[in-house]
C-alpha cells in the first residue's frame, strides 16, 4: 500500500515531521479508544505502577496525582502485547504504510507505548531527540505518534522544531546527571520557534528520530492519548 504523496514525503525529509489524517480506520480507532478507556477504568483500583511487560517493566504507570475518583494513567508500556486493537493498528494500518513509504519497504518495529495526558494531570515531556534513547547504526528511524483523541492547542500537543533533524545530536547529561532532556537554554530557544502538531483523532504525526520535540501539560478538560 502506498499512503503518502511525493509532496508529503518531501515535506517530511525537509522538516523532519509530517501530520497525516485518517491513519487508522474508524473501526480501528473505536477499538483503540475502547481498550484505553478500559485500562483507565482498571487504573482506579491501583495506587502505584502495576502490571508486567514481557521484558519485566511495569505495564501501567500513574501520575502522582492519580486517585480512584480522578484517574491519571499516564503510560501504557508495550500495549501491543496485550491488545489486539493496538497490535493491529501497529502492524496493518495506513500509519504502518506511511512509515514504509518513508523508510521502507522493509520496516522493523522497535517498541510501542501509550502516552496519556488525562484532564487535571501535570505530565509534560521536556525537549529531547529520540535517537539517543534508541541509538542505531543509521538514523532511518521514524517515531509514529497516533492521535487516539483529537489533539488541540490546549490538550498538550506535541511541539517540534522543524528542520532540527538535520542538525546536531544534543546531550542529555548535565552536570554529570542524566536528565533525558536537552540544555534548558537550547530548549527555550526550541520552544520559541516551535510548531504544534494537532489533528483530529486518527491522525498520525510521523517524526524523524533526530527531530527536537517536547510537549506541555494538558490544560483542557479533554484527554490526549497518543499511541506511539
Ligand atoms: O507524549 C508526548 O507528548 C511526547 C512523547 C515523546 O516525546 C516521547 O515519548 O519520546
Amino acid at each position: 500500500m502506498t499512503a503518502l504523496t511525493q509532496p508529503q514525503i518531501d515535506f517530511f525529509w525537509q522538516n523532519g515531521y509530517l501530520v497525516v489524517e485518517n491513519a487508522v480506520s474508524a473501526a480501528q480507532l473505536a477499538a483503540l479508544k475502547a481498550d484505553f478507556d478500559g485500562w483507565v477504568e482498571d487504573s482506579r483500583s491501583h495506587d502505584a505502577a502495576y502490571g508486567d511487560t514481557l521484558d519485566g517493566r511495569p505495564r501501567f504507570d500513574l501520575e502522582p496525582c492519580h486517585s480512584a475518583e480522578k484517574p491519571a494513567l499516564r503510560r501504557v508500556n508495550a500495549p501491543v502485547e496485550v491488545s489486539k486493537a493496538y497490535f493491529d493498528a501497529m502492524a496493518d494500518s495506513v500509519m504502518t504504510a506511511c512509515v514504509a513509504d518513508l523508510i521502507g519497504p522493509n520496516v522493523k518495529l522497535h517498541h510501542t507505548k501509550i502516552n496519556s495526558k488525562l484532564p487535571g494531570g501535570n505530565t509534560q515531556v521536556k525537549w529531547h531527540q529520540d535517537f539517543p534513547f534508541t541509538p542505531h547504526s543509521n538514523d532511518d528511524v521514524v517515531t509514529a505518534l497516533l492521535m487516539v483523541d483529537e489533539v488541540t492547542e490546549e490538550n498538550g500537543p506535541l511541539e517540534v522544531l522543524a528542520g532540527s533533524h538535520r542538525g546536531e545530536i544534543h546531550g542529555l547529561w548535565h552536570d554529570g546527571v542524566f536528565t533525558g532532556s536537552i540544555d534548558d537554554k537550547v530548549a527555550a530557544d526550541c520552544q520559541a520557534k516551535s510548531v504544534t502538531c494537532t489533528g483530529p483523532a486518527g491522525s498520525v504525526c510521523l517524526m524523524h528520530t533526530r527531530l527536537l520535540h517536547g510537549s506541555a501539560p494538558n490544560r483542557s478538560q479533554r484527554p490526549r492519548t497518543l499511541f506511539i
